[in-house]
């Protein structure tokens, strides 16, 4: 190693040293013991352009062990992100900074994906994988490689622990997703303990056995020379991915705490600074020093990134003009827009139709906009029968036809979010995921991390209630939807029918400042005549008023979604029969209802109206806000059982008679 690489990368390890310590608290080891291997990727290998994070063909890198933090936004000052100043780096941590805890992708420039829940960050790179080679096949002509770049993680043991990390793995080596390359920072060591206690299992077996390369360093402590080699090798494998384990010890420097569980979660300390200084031969003070000559060492990544990029501008600008039609077809791709006129593909329905569940309404819609909007991408966790997510006639994403966008994501639903997310992070793409609701809880960690980073993607799930049937319990959904409407950022639709299903997909394929869940019925359902009943089109506000009596005020509002609006509307006739006035309220979307004015909300659930009736199978959590003091909920507060839809129907009481009796306390409450 020369002099300069080796204050270049300590100046690494003592930025992060320093701003952990300035704002006492962070995670010191990573950065320690993981600064050569970034170095040598960021100084060698990255293809970025900090003067333009968002150039579509740099390399994707992204810190899994997001509790290392200091060291990606260390990398992001020294190669010359313009956001990422010194400034910055001193209010590591401190709200309002452009350097928070962990990574946040939508906070700072050059940050590819949120991440510091584990096994995310090296999750989401196989969603980036699988969008490179998809783009690169679907845009790529003759000479001009538009789309060609690598996908690059750095992960830890905790990252390999998690399950969502292995289902990722299983994935990537299944597509042979060739441009995908982890180093791992193979420490043997989380934070409570060495991973002797919990994590024995030989990991690069593991990944050979997944299908991947597996190459190691033995000392990436100091040893860069190796560390380039593993990379020059991991590229040169575009077959498998590649996982390079590069053994280093945690907190490298530091006297005492290296190779202890105590490097975790609390800066060194004033004297453990100085030990580790002296001991690496760096100078006690100033802290946040960065020499000059390491500066403009890194610098170089400036003049190289604004280089590639113009190359590739003058091969896109070439391109543009030998196929027009698919330059087009990129910038639309890349400005989140849609090809004009694509909602003329939508079906719509009519009251005549056949009653239909909207799932199948769902997979109907998926169909009809697949070839219009050619990047659709997406599938399901091994239930595309079910789900309705697969695109007929389109191909399959397999390695042997990298052109496909129908996903098989195996029976791997936290990983399908994760890559999903990574699909959505790499941009080019408008991806959706889809399974049973019941099983949203087995991604959940993925999806609060698609509303926390306000992503593009679209969860469809289906089976969305006990009425889905025989299965029983366990495949029963009770509480996810409410569990779903508590993440923020995540807009929860539940569709009425038919016309309120494509209305609902059209938002979702449109909407992009974060996710959307489509919550989709097993059953039948019929067409709710809209001659006779409001538009479809006011999906969009989240609820309104499908009837309201002809003269008068109502006596009492019926407020339901999904499955439950048509028996809100049977309930009705029963209410009409004994002379009471009811308005019925088909409320899809609680977050889309909120985003309107007061005025809106106001004339949809007059606050005078007290006696209001909600009913939605599933838990009644959240819906008191609705319903109001004086309202009830018919809701289902437990979970449900194994047996034909109609016979739980009649068993869990969800009958126009129960609506009708519930509306007539809610109006004798009301009065008292
Ligand atoms: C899903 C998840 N669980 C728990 C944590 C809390 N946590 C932060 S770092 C860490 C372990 C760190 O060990 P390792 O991944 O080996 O990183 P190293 O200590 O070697 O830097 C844990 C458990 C987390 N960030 N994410
Ligand atoms: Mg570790």
């Amino acid at each position: 190693m020369t002099d300069i690489e080796n204050r270049a990368i300590n100046t690494i390890r003592f930025l992060s040293i320093d701003a952990i310590q300035k704002a006492n608290s962070g995670h010191p080891g990573l950065p320690m013991g993981a600064a050569p291997m970034a170095y040598v990727l960021w100084k060698e290998f990255l293809k970025h352009n900090p003067k333009n994070p968002e150039w579509p063909d740099r390399d994707r890198f992204v810190l899994s062990a997001g509790h290392g933090s200091m060291l990606l936004y260390s990398l992001l000052y020294l190669t010359g992100y313009d956001d990422m100043t010194m400034e910055q780096l001193k209010s590591f941590r401190q709200y309002g900074s452009l350097t928070p805890g962990h990574p946040e992708s939508n906070i700072t420039p050059g940050v590819e994906s949120t991440t510091g829940p584990l096994g995310q960050g090296f999750s989401n790179c196989v969603g980036m994988a699988v969008a490179e080679r998809f783009l690169a096949e679907t845009f790529n002509r003759d000479n001009y490689r538009i789309v060609d770049h690598y996908t690059y993680a750095l992960a830890s043991d905790g990252d390999l622990m998690e399950g969502v990390a292995s289902e990722a793995a299983s994935l990537a080596g299944h597509l042979k997703l060739g441009k995908l390359i982890i180093l791992y920072d193979d420490n043997k060591i989380s934070l409570a303990a060495p991973t002797e206690v919990a994590f024995t299992e030989n990991v690069e077996k593991r990944f050979d056995s997944y299908g991947w390369q597996v190459l190691n360093v033995a000392n990436g402590n100091n040893d860069i020379d190796a560390i380039r080699n593993a990379l020059k090798k991991a590229k040169g494998d575009t077959e498998h991915p590649t996982l390079i384990a590069v053994h280093t010890t945690i907190g490298y420097g530091s006297p005492n705490k290296a190779n202890t569980s105590g490097i975790h979660g609390s800066p060194l300390g004033l004297e453990e600074v100085k030990n580790t200084k002296e001991n690496l031969g760096w100078p006690f003070e100033p802290d946040f020093l960065v020499p000059v000559d390491v500066i403009e060492h890194y610098r170089s990544a400036v003049e190289a990134g604004e280089k590639w990029e113009k190359e590739w501008k003058v091969r896109f600008n070439e391109y543009s003009k030998k196929y027009p039609e698919l330059a087009k077809k990129w910038d639309l791709a890349w400005t989140n827009n849609l090809p004009e006129g694509w909602e003329k593909v939508l079906p719509v329905f009519s009251p005549d139709d056949n009653a239909v569940p909207t799932r199948k309404v769902s997979g109907g819609v998926i169909n009809a906009v697949a070839p219009v909007i050619p990047n659709l991408i997406g599938g399901s966790a091994d239930l595309a029968p079910s789900t309705n997510t697969y695109m007929k006639g389109i191909d399959e994403q397999q390695a042997a036809t990298p052109g496909g966008r129908n996903i098989r994501f195996g029976v791997r639903e936290h990983a399908m979010g994760a890559a999903v997310n990574g699909m959505a992070y790499h941009g080019g793409v408008i991806p959706f995921g889809g399974t049973f609701l019941t099983f949203s809880d087995y991604m959940r960690g993925s999806v609060r991390i698609s509303a926390l980073a306000g992503l593009h993607t679209i969860w469809v799930y289906t089976h969305d209630s006990v009425w889905m049937g025989e299965d029983g319990p366990t495949h029963q959904s009770v509480e996810q939807i409410a569990a779903l409407r508590a993440i923020p950022n995540l807009i929860v639709i539940r569709p009425a029918d038919a016309n309120e299903t494509v209305e609902a997909w059209k938002f979702a394929l449109t909407y992009n400042k974060g996710p959307v869940a489509l919550i989709l019925c097993r059953q039948n359902l019929p067409v709710i005549d809209r001659a006779v009943y409001a538009e479809a089109k006011n999906l969009v506000k989240g609820a309104y008023v499908l009837y309201d009596p002809s003269e008068g005020e109502p006596d009492v509002i019926l407020i339901a979604t999904g499955s439950e609006v048509s028996l809100a509307l049977e309930g009705k006739e029963l209410l009409d029969q004994r002379g009471i006035k009811s308005r019925i309220v088909s409320m899809p979307g609680w977050e889309l209802f909120e985003m309107q004015p007061q005025e809106y909300r106001d004339g949809v659930l007059p606050p005078a109206i007290k006696a209001r009736l909600v009913i939605e199978t599933g838990v009644g959590q959240g819906w008191h806000k609705y319903a109001g003091e004086k309202g009830r909920i018919i809701a289902l507060e437990r979970f449900g059982v194994s047996a034909p839809y109609k016979v739980l129907k009649e068993k869990f009481g969800f009958t126009a008679r129960l609506v009708a009796d519930e509306a007539v306390k809610t109006i004798e409450d009301s009065k008292i």
